[in-house]
Protein backbone atom coordinates (compact mmCIF):
# COMPACT_ATOMS: atom_id res chain seq x y z
CA UNK A 1 0.00 0.00 0.00
CA UNK A 2 0.91 3.89 -0.51
CA UNK A 3 3.39 5.24 2.29
CA UNK A 4 3.90 8.94 0.80
CA UNK A 5 1.62 11.62 -0.93
CA UNK A 6 3.15 13.34 -3.83
CA UNK A 7 2.13 16.99 -3.92
CA UNK A 8 5.09 18.55 -6.57
CA UNK A 9 8.26 16.98 -8.54
CA UNK A 10 10.18 16.50 -5.56
CA UNK A 11 8.14 13.90 -3.91
CA UNK A 12 9.43 11.91 -6.37
CA UNK A 13 11.41 8.93 -5.99
CA UNK A 14 12.95 9.34 -9.31
CA UNK A 15 14.20 12.42 -7.39
CA UNK A 16 15.32 10.79 -4.20
CA UNK A 17 12.31 10.67 -2.33
CA UNK A 18 11.16 7.03 -1.49
CA UNK A 19 8.88 4.88 -3.30
CA UNK A 20 5.15 5.28 -3.58
CA UNK A 21 4.06 1.56 -2.78
CA UNK A 22 6.26 -1.06 -0.75
CA UNK A 23 5.51 -3.74 -2.98
CA UNK A 24 5.90 -3.72 -6.93
CA UNK A 25 2.34 -3.13 -9.01
CA UNK A 26 2.61 -5.21 -12.26
CA UNK A 27 1.28 -5.21 -15.45
CA UNK A 28 -0.75 -8.48 -16.27
CA UNK A 29 -1.08 -9.41 -12.72
CA UNK A 30 -2.84 -12.65 -13.13
CA UNK A 31 -6.43 -12.64 -12.37
CA UNK A 32 -7.73 -15.69 -9.90
CA UNK A 33 -10.62 -16.92 -9.62
CA UNK A 34 -12.62 -19.04 -7.08
CA UNK A 35 -10.00 -20.97 -5.37
CA UNK A 36 -12.10 -23.72 -3.97
CA UNK A 37 -13.39 -24.41 -6.90
CA UNK A 38 -10.73 -24.22 -8.81
CA UNK A 39 -8.74 -27.29 -5.77
CA UNK A 40 -11.99 -29.07 -5.98
CA UNK A 41 -11.57 -29.81 -9.57
CA UNK A 42 -7.92 -30.10 -8.95
CA UNK A 43 -8.69 -32.83 -6.89
CA UNK A 44 -10.99 -34.50 -9.13
CA UNK A 45 -7.77 -34.69 -11.70
CA UNK A 46 -6.19 -36.45 -9.13
CA UNK A 47 -8.72 -39.10 -8.43
CA UNK A 48 -9.08 -39.66 -11.88
CA UNK A 49 -5.89 -40.40 -12.70
CA UNK A 50 -5.73 -38.61 -15.71
CA UNK A 51 -3.64 -35.51 -15.86
CA UNK A 52 -3.56 -34.61 -20.07
CA UNK A 53 -4.09 -35.99 -23.31
CA UNK A 54 -7.51 -34.69 -24.18
CA UNK A 55 -8.73 -35.46 -21.00
CA UNK A 56 -12.74 -35.12 -19.55
CA UNK A 57 -11.21 -31.28 -17.67
CA UNK A 58 -10.14 -30.32 -21.90
CA UNK A 59 -12.91 -31.87 -23.17
CA UNK A 60 -15.92 -29.30 -21.19
CA UNK A 61 -13.19 -26.45 -21.31
CA UNK A 62 -13.17 -26.94 -25.24
CA UNK A 63 -16.67 -27.43 -25.17
CA UNK A 64 -17.23 -24.16 -22.68
CA UNK A 65 -15.18 -21.88 -24.41
CA UNK A 66 -16.86 -22.94 -27.91
CA UNK A 67 -20.18 -22.13 -26.97
CA UNK A 68 -19.22 -19.15 -25.23
CA UNK A 69 -17.47 -17.71 -28.34
CA UNK A 70 -20.01 -18.95 -30.44
CA UNK A 71 -18.18 -21.05 -32.41
CA UNK A 72 -18.15 -24.30 -33.88
CA UNK A 73 -14.60 -26.11 -33.14
CA UNK A 74 -12.06 -25.01 -30.01
CA UNK A 75 -9.07 -26.80 -29.68
CA UNK A 76 -6.99 -25.97 -26.46
CA UNK A 77 -3.58 -25.88 -26.90
CA UNK A 78 -0.59 -25.68 -24.06
CA UNK A 79 0.17 -21.91 -25.20
CA UNK A 80 -1.26 -19.42 -27.79
CA UNK A 81 2.42 -19.13 -29.80
CA UNK A 82 1.89 -23.00 -30.22
CA UNK A 83 -1.47 -22.85 -31.47
CA UNK A 84 -0.41 -19.59 -33.73
CA UNK A 85 2.45 -22.31 -35.02
CA UNK A 86 -0.12 -25.04 -35.65
CA UNK A 87 -2.67 -22.73 -37.32
CA UNK A 88 -0.07 -21.20 -39.96
CA UNK A 89 0.90 -25.52 -40.27
CA UNK A 90 -2.67 -26.66 -41.02
CA UNK A 91 -3.83 -23.70 -43.13
CA UNK A 92 -0.08 -24.35 -44.98
CA UNK A 93 1.57 -20.92 -44.90
CA UNK A 94 5.05 -20.51 -47.04
CA UNK A 95 7.36 -18.06 -48.08
CA UNK A 96 5.86 -14.35 -46.95
CA UNK A 97 3.12 -13.69 -44.78
CA UNK A 98 2.24 -10.24 -43.52
CA UNK A 99 2.07 -9.59 -39.89
CA UNK A 100 2.19 -5.78 -38.46
CA UNK A 101 5.67 -4.97 -36.28
CA UNK A 102 3.35 -3.61 -33.77
CA UNK A 103 2.26 -7.37 -31.55
CA UNK A 104 4.09 -9.21 -29.01
CA UNK A 105 7.15 -10.76 -31.11
CA UNK A 106 5.27 -13.92 -30.75
CA UNK A 107 2.98 -13.34 -33.90
CA UNK A 108 6.25 -13.11 -35.79
CA UNK A 109 8.16 -15.71 -34.27
CA UNK A 110 5.34 -18.00 -35.29
CA UNK A 111 6.34 -17.37 -38.89
CA UNK A 112 10.07 -17.75 -38.67
CA UNK A 113 10.39 -20.39 -36.24
CA UNK A 114 8.63 -22.69 -39.51
CA UNK A 115 11.03 -21.06 -42.32
CA UNK A 116 8.35 -18.27 -43.34
CA UNK A 117 9.07 -14.55 -43.64
CA UNK A 118 6.66 -12.73 -41.85
CA UNK A 119 6.40 -9.34 -43.48
CA UNK A 120 5.51 -5.46 -41.28
CA UNK A 121 2.56 -3.64 -42.73
CA UNK A 122 2.04 -0.54 -40.86
CA UNK A 123 -0.54 0.27 -38.66
CA UNK A 124 -3.50 2.56 -38.14
CA UNK A 125 -2.00 4.83 -35.19
CA UNK A 126 -5.79 5.55 -33.74
CA UNK A 127 -6.66 2.15 -33.70
CA UNK A 128 -3.09 0.60 -33.30
CA UNK A 129 -4.44 -2.46 -35.43
CA UNK A 130 -3.02 -2.95 -39.26
CA UNK A 131 -3.54 -0.33 -41.84
CA UNK A 132 -5.50 -2.35 -44.89
CA UNK A 133 -3.55 0.23 -47.64
CA UNK A 134 -0.29 -0.73 -46.17
CA UNK A 135 -0.92 -4.47 -46.05
CA UNK A 136 -1.93 -4.26 -49.56
CA UNK A 137 1.74 -2.23 -50.17
CA UNK A 138 3.64 -5.54 -48.90
CA UNK A 139 1.74 -7.68 -50.94
CA UNK A 140 4.71 -10.27 -53.37
CA UNK A 141 3.93 -12.71 -55.18
CA UNK A 142 5.55 -14.84 -52.29
CA UNK A 143 2.64 -13.87 -50.24
CA UNK A 144 0.52 -16.48 -48.90
CA UNK A 145 -1.00 -15.35 -46.23
CA UNK A 146 -2.01 -12.29 -43.54
CA UNK A 147 -2.23 -12.66 -39.90
CA UNK A 148 -4.40 -9.71 -38.36
CA UNK A 149 -3.73 -9.37 -34.78
CA UNK A 150 -6.82 -7.64 -32.83
CA UNK A 151 -4.25 -5.33 -30.44
CA UNK A 152 -5.17 -4.56 -27.00
CA UNK A 153 -8.59 -6.53 -27.30
CA UNK A 154 -10.29 -3.93 -30.39
CA UNK A 155 -10.33 -5.93 -33.72
CA UNK A 156 -9.01 -5.78 -36.42
CA UNK A 157 -10.36 -3.82 -39.96
CA UNK A 158 -11.69 -7.67 -40.59
CA UNK A 159 -13.63 -6.76 -43.55
CA UNK A 160 -11.08 -5.23 -45.90
CA UNK A 161 -8.33 -7.82 -44.82
CA UNK A 162 -10.73 -10.36 -45.92
CA UNK A 163 -11.31 -8.47 -49.04
CA UNK A 164 -7.61 -7.98 -49.59
CA UNK A 165 -7.09 -11.45 -48.77
CA UNK A 166 -10.31 -12.86 -51.30
CA UNK A 167 -9.20 -10.67 -54.09
CA UNK A 168 -5.13 -12.05 -54.00
CA UNK A 169 -5.77 -15.79 -52.96
CA UNK A 170 -4.64 -15.52 -49.56
CA UNK A 171 -5.35 -17.20 -46.05
CA UNK A 172 -6.20 -14.84 -43.54
CA UNK A 173 -6.11 -15.68 -39.97
CA UNK A 174 -6.08 -13.46 -36.60
CA UNK A 175 -3.88 -13.22 -33.31
CA UNK A 176 -6.77 -13.10 -30.99
CA UNK A 177 -4.56 -13.71 -27.84
CA UNK A 178 -5.97 -10.07 -26.70
CA UNK A 179 -9.81 -10.40 -27.70
CA UNK A 180 -11.44 -13.16 -25.87
CA UNK A 181 -14.89 -11.55 -25.40
CA UNK A 182 -14.49 -8.92 -27.74
CA UNK A 183 -16.58 -8.33 -30.70
CA UNK A 184 -16.63 -6.97 -33.79
CA UNK A 185 -19.20 -5.13 -35.11
CA UNK A 186 -21.43 -7.06 -32.50
CA UNK A 187 -20.30 -10.82 -33.08
CA UNK A 188 -17.61 -12.44 -30.88
CA UNK A 189 -14.00 -12.99 -31.88
CA UNK A 190 -13.39 -16.21 -33.11
CA UNK A 191 -15.58 -16.86 -36.19
CA UNK A 192 -13.67 -14.66 -38.53
CA UNK A 193 -10.84 -15.74 -41.17
CA UNK A 194 -10.11 -19.27 -41.89
CA UNK A 195 -9.47 -19.08 -37.42
CA UNK A 196 -8.26 -17.31 -34.51
CA UNK A 197 -6.15 -18.05 -32.37
CA UNK A 198 -6.25 -17.14 -28.72
CA UNK A 199 -3.76 -16.92 -25.33
CA UNK A 200 -4.61 -17.77 -22.27
CA UNK A 201 -1.53 -16.71 -20.42
CA UNK A 202 -1.28 -15.91 -16.94
CA UNK A 203 -1.41 -12.18 -18.08
CA UNK A 204 -4.19 -12.15 -20.13
CA UNK A 205 -7.87 -11.15 -18.58
CA UNK A 206 -8.44 -14.67 -18.97
CA UNK A 207 -5.96 -17.55 -17.97
CA UNK A 208 -5.51 -21.16 -17.59
CA UNK A 209 -2.00 -20.31 -16.40
CA UNK A 210 -0.48 -20.90 -19.81
CA UNK A 211 -2.79 -21.88 -22.39
CA UNK A 212 -4.38 -21.30 -26.12
CA UNK A 213 -6.55 -22.44 -28.52
CA UNK A 214 -7.94 -22.39 -32.22
CA UNK A 215 -10.95 -21.55 -32.17
CA UNK A 216 -12.63 -22.02 -35.96
CA UNK A 217 -16.04 -22.68 -37.69
CA UNK A 218 -14.15 -24.90 -40.39
CA UNK A 219 -14.59 -28.36 -39.47
CA UNK A 220 -11.14 -29.81 -41.95
CA UNK A 221 -9.67 -27.29 -40.35
CA UNK A 222 -10.23 -27.73 -36.59
CA UNK A 223 -9.78 -31.54 -37.93
CA UNK A 224 -6.35 -31.13 -39.21
CA UNK A 225 -5.12 -28.71 -36.28
CA UNK A 226 -6.30 -31.25 -33.72
CA UNK A 227 -4.54 -34.17 -35.45
CA UNK A 228 -1.57 -31.73 -35.59
CA UNK A 229 -1.48 -30.85 -31.76
CA UNK A 230 -1.23 -34.46 -30.78
CA UNK A 231 1.42 -35.78 -32.92
CA UNK A 232 -0.80 -36.38 -35.73
CA UNK A 233 -2.50 -39.69 -33.64
CA UNK A 234 -5.73 -40.55 -34.72
CA UNK A 235 -6.83 -43.25 -32.19
CA UNK A 236 -4.05 -45.82 -30.89
CA UNK A 237 -0.67 -47.02 -33.22
CA UNK A 238 -2.25 -44.86 -35.76
CA UNK A 239 -0.90 -41.82 -36.76
CA UNK A 240 -2.07 -40.15 -39.94
CA UNK A 241 -0.69 -37.04 -40.19
CA UNK A 242 2.71 -35.04 -38.94
CA UNK A 243 2.56 -33.01 -35.58
CA UNK A 244 3.74 -32.12 -32.34
CA UNK A 245 2.69 -31.82 -28.98
CA UNK A 246 0.63 -28.63 -28.27
CA UNK A 247 -1.63 -30.28 -25.63
CA UNK A 248 -3.63 -28.16 -23.16
CA UNK A 249 -3.08 -30.40 -19.72
CA UNK A 250 -5.57 -30.96 -17.28
CA UNK A 251 -4.99 -28.61 -14.73
CA UNK A 252 -5.20 -25.77 -17.32
CA UNK A 253 -8.17 -26.55 -18.05
CA UNK A 254 -9.28 -26.83 -14.91
CA UNK A 255 -8.23 -23.01 -14.30
CA UNK A 256 -9.82 -21.88 -17.34
CA UNK A 257 -13.26 -23.70 -16.35
CA UNK A 258 -12.92 -21.73 -12.92
CA UNK A 259 -12.03 -18.40 -14.38
CA UNK A 260 -14.44 -18.57 -17.22
CA UNK A 261 -17.56 -18.68 -14.11
CA UNK A 262 -15.89 -14.79 -12.98
CA UNK A 263 -14.72 -13.23 -16.21
CA UNK A 264 -17.35 -11.30 -16.52
CA UNK A 265 -16.39 -9.55 -12.58
CA UNK A 266 -13.03 -9.55 -14.29
CA UNK A 267 -14.30 -7.41 -17.35
CA UNK A 268 -16.09 -5.22 -15.13
CA UNK A 269 -13.59 -4.69 -12.81
CA UNK A 270 -11.44 -3.85 -15.79
CA UNK A 271 -13.84 -1.22 -17.01
CA UNK A 272 -14.14 0.52 -13.75
CA UNK A 273 -10.02 0.74 -13.49
CA UNK A 274 -10.13 2.04 -16.96
CA UNK A 275 -12.31 5.18 -16.62
CA UNK A 276 -10.71 5.96 -13.16
CA UNK A 277 -7.20 5.85 -14.80
CA UNK A 278 -8.75 7.89 -17.87
CA UNK A 279 -10.37 10.21 -15.22
CA UNK A 280 -7.45 10.79 -13.10
CA UNK A 281 -5.26 11.69 -16.72
CA UNK A 282 -8.09 13.96 -18.70
CA UNK A 283 -6.10 17.34 -19.21
CA UNK A 284 -2.74 16.44 -18.42
CA UNK A 285 -1.30 17.90 -21.92
CA UNK A 286 0.38 15.74 -24.19
CA UNK A 287 -0.75 12.27 -22.31
CA UNK A 288 -4.18 10.52 -23.23
CA UNK A 289 -5.61 6.87 -22.48
CA UNK A 290 -6.13 5.01 -25.17
CA UNK A 291 -10.54 4.55 -26.12
CA UNK A 292 -11.73 1.81 -26.69
CA UNK A 293 -14.47 1.58 -29.48
CA UNK A 294 -18.24 1.98 -27.18
CA UNK A 295 -19.85 0.07 -29.75
CA UNK A 296 -17.72 -3.11 -29.17
CA UNK A 297 -17.56 -5.51 -26.26
CA UNK A 298 -13.87 -5.52 -25.20
CA UNK A 299 -12.37 -6.50 -21.83
CA UNK A 300 -10.54 -3.51 -20.75
CA UNK A 301 -7.99 -5.93 -19.73
CA UNK A 302 -5.37 -3.66 -20.87
CA UNK A 303 -4.80 0.59 -20.11
CA UNK A 304 -2.66 2.11 -22.91
CA UNK A 305 -1.31 5.83 -22.52
CA UNK A 306 0.12 7.90 -25.28
CA UNK A 307 2.52 10.36 -24.27
CA UNK A 308 2.35 12.60 -27.48
CA UNK A 309 5.59 14.58 -28.60
CA UNK A 310 4.14 17.89 -27.31
CA UNK A 311 3.94 16.37 -23.49
CA UNK A 312 6.67 18.60 -21.49
CA UNK A 313 8.26 14.88 -19.97
CA UNK A 314 8.92 11.80 -22.71
CA UNK A 315 7.41 8.97 -22.87
CA UNK A 316 11.22 7.17 -20.92
CA UNK A 317 10.88 9.94 -18.06
CA UNK A 318 7.56 8.96 -17.42
CA UNK A 319 8.07 4.97 -17.22
CA UNK A 320 11.13 6.16 -15.38
CA UNK A 321 9.23 7.94 -12.96
CA UNK A 322 6.19 5.47 -12.31
CA UNK A 323 9.06 2.22 -11.90
CA UNK A 324 10.83 3.93 -9.51
CA UNK A 325 8.04 4.50 -7.53
CA UNK A 326 7.71 0.60 -7.70
CA UNK A 327 4.94 0.96 -10.82
CA UNK A 328 6.09 -1.41 -12.97
CA UNK A 329 5.06 -0.01 -16.26
CA UNK A 330 5.75 -1.33 -19.64
CA UNK A 331 6.81 -0.30 -22.85
CA UNK A 332 4.84 -2.69 -24.52
CA UNK A 333 5.36 -3.37 -27.71
CA UNK A 334 8.68 -1.35 -27.72
CA UNK A 335 10.47 -1.11 -30.25
CA UNK A 336 8.48 -3.02 -32.40
CA UNK A 337 8.79 -6.53 -33.74
CA UNK A 338 10.85 -5.29 -36.53
CA UNK A 339 13.19 -3.75 -34.52
CA UNK A 340 14.09 -6.75 -32.34
CA UNK A 341 17.58 -8.68 -33.86
CA UNK A 342 16.66 -11.43 -35.51
CA UNK A 343 13.93 -9.22 -37.38
CA UNK A 344 16.11 -5.94 -37.95
CA UNK A 345 19.18 -8.45 -39.40
CA UNK A 346 16.16 -9.72 -42.16
CA UNK A 347 14.99 -5.56 -42.87
CA UNK A 348 17.21 -3.31 -42.08
CA UNK A 349 15.22 -0.26 -43.84
CA UNK A 350 11.82 -1.70 -42.19
CA UNK A 351 11.88 1.84 -40.64
CA UNK A 352 10.82 3.40 -43.90
CA UNK A 353 7.67 1.91 -44.14
CA UNK A 354 6.77 1.74 -40.42
CA UNK A 355 6.26 5.45 -39.52
CA UNK A 356 3.48 4.54 -37.40
CA UNK A 357 4.18 1.87 -35.73
CA UNK A 358 7.85 3.82 -34.58
CA UNK A 359 5.59 7.05 -33.59
CA UNK A 360 3.81 4.42 -31.28
CA UNK A 361 6.92 2.77 -30.09
CA UNK A 362 8.17 5.53 -28.66
CA UNK A 363 4.99 7.00 -26.97
CA UNK A 364 3.24 4.38 -25.30
CA UNK A 365 2.83 2.74 -21.90
CA UNK A 366 0.83 0.11 -20.44
CA UNK A 367 -0.42 0.51 -17.55
CA UNK A 368 -1.08 -2.33 -14.32
CA UNK A 369 -4.74 -2.94 -14.31
CA UNK A 370 -6.78 -6.43 -13.49
CA UNK A 371 -8.69 -7.35 -10.12
CA UNK A 372 -5.30 -6.49 -8.09
CA UNK A 373 -5.34 -3.30 -8.49
CA UNK A 374 -7.59 -0.80 -6.09
CA UNK A 375 -9.30 2.80 -6.54
CA UNK A 376 -6.60 4.27 -4.54
CA UNK A 377 -3.30 2.50 -6.00
CA UNK A 378 -4.95 3.90 -9.29
CA UNK A 379 -5.51 7.34 -8.27
CA UNK A 380 -1.63 7.27 -6.75
CA UNK A 381 -0.20 6.47 -10.31
CA UNK A 382 -2.09 9.05 -11.92
CA UNK A 383 -0.59 11.31 -9.40
CA UNK A 384 2.53 10.50 -10.41
CA UNK A 385 2.06 10.45 -14.27
CA UNK A 386 0.49 14.08 -13.90
CA UNK A 387 3.47 15.34 -11.53
CA UNK A 388 6.09 13.42 -13.63
CA UNK A 389 4.12 14.30 -16.76
CA UNK A 390 4.11 18.52 -16.07
CA UNK A 391 7.77 18.78 -15.59
N1 LIG B 1 0.20 -12.84 -29.66
C1 LIG B 1 0.06 -11.74 -28.88
C2 LIG B 1 -0.51 -10.50 -29.47
C3 LIG B 1 0.44 -11.80 -27.53
O1 LIG B 1 0.31 -10.71 -26.74
C4 LIG B 1 0.96 -13.01 -27.01
C5 LIG B 1 1.40 -13.07 -25.63
C6 LIG B 1 1.06 -14.12 -27.87
C7 LIG B 1 0.67 -13.99 -29.19
C8 LIG B 1 1.61 -15.44 -27.42
O2 LIG B 1 0.76 -16.09 -26.51
P1 LIG B 1 1.41 -17.09 -25.39
O3 LIG B 1 2.30 -18.06 -26.11
O4 LIG B 1 2.17 -16.24 -24.40
O5 LIG B 1 0.20 -17.76 -24.81
C9 LIG B 1 3.92 -11.37 -21.58
C10 LIG B 1 3.36 -12.75 -21.74
O6 LIG B 1 4.32 -13.76 -21.43
C11 LIG B 1 2.79 -13.01 -23.09
O7 LIG B 1 1.92 -14.11 -22.95
C12 LIG B 1 1.96 -11.84 -23.58
N2 LIG B 1 1.52 -12.02 -24.95
C13 LIG B 1 2.78 -10.58 -23.50
C14 LIG B 1 1.98 -9.38 -23.91
O8 LIG B 1 3.17 -10.36 -22.16
P2 LIG B 1 6.36 -10.64 -21.06
O9 LIG B 1 7.67 -11.05 -21.59
O10 LIG B 1 6.08 -9.20 -20.94
O11 LIG B 1 6.06 -11.39 -19.68
P3 LIG B 1 6.61 -11.14 -18.22
O12 LIG B 1 7.12 -12.40 -17.69
O13 LIG B 1 7.51 -9.94 -18.21
O14 LIG B 1 5.29 -10.81 -17.40
C15 LIG B 1 4.57 -9.62 -17.61
C16 LIG B 1 4.16 -9.03 -16.26
O15 LIG B 1 3.20 -9.86 -15.66
C17 LIG B 1 5.28 -8.87 -15.26
O16 LIG B 1 5.33 -7.51 -14.92
C18 LIG B 1 4.91 -9.68 -14.07
C19 LIG B 1 3.47 -10.08 -14.28
N3 LIG B 1 3.25 -11.50 -13.98
C20 LIG B 1 3.61 -12.43 -14.91
C21 LIG B 1 3.37 -13.77 -14.65
C22 LIG B 1 3.78 -14.80 -15.66
C23 LIG B 1 2.67 -11.84 -12.79
O17 LIG B 1 2.36 -10.97 -11.96
N4 LIG B 1 2.41 -13.18 -12.54
C24 LIG B 1 2.73 -14.16 -13.43
O18 LIG B 1 2.44 -15.33 -13.19
O19 LIG B 1 5.26 -11.32 -21.98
Amino acid sequence: MPTKIIRSEADLAINGAPPAFEKPLHVGRPNIGNREAFLQRVNQILDNQWLTNNGPMVQEFERRIAAHLGVKHCIAMCNGTVALEIAIRALGLEGEVIVPSWTFVATAHALYWQGITPVFADIDPTTHNLDPAAVRRMITPRTTGIIGVHLWGRAAPIDELQTIADEHGLKLLFDAAHAFGSTYKGQTIGRFGACEVLSFHATKSFNTFEGGAIVTNDDELAETARLMHNFGFSGYDNVIHPGTNGKMIEVCAAMGLTNLDSHAEVIEGNKHNHAAYTAGLANVPGITVLAYDPYEQNSHHYVVLEVAEKCVATRDKVVAALQAENVLARKYFWPGAHKMKPYRDLFPHASVMLTNTERLGASVIVLPSGMAMTEEAIQICCTIIRTAGNT
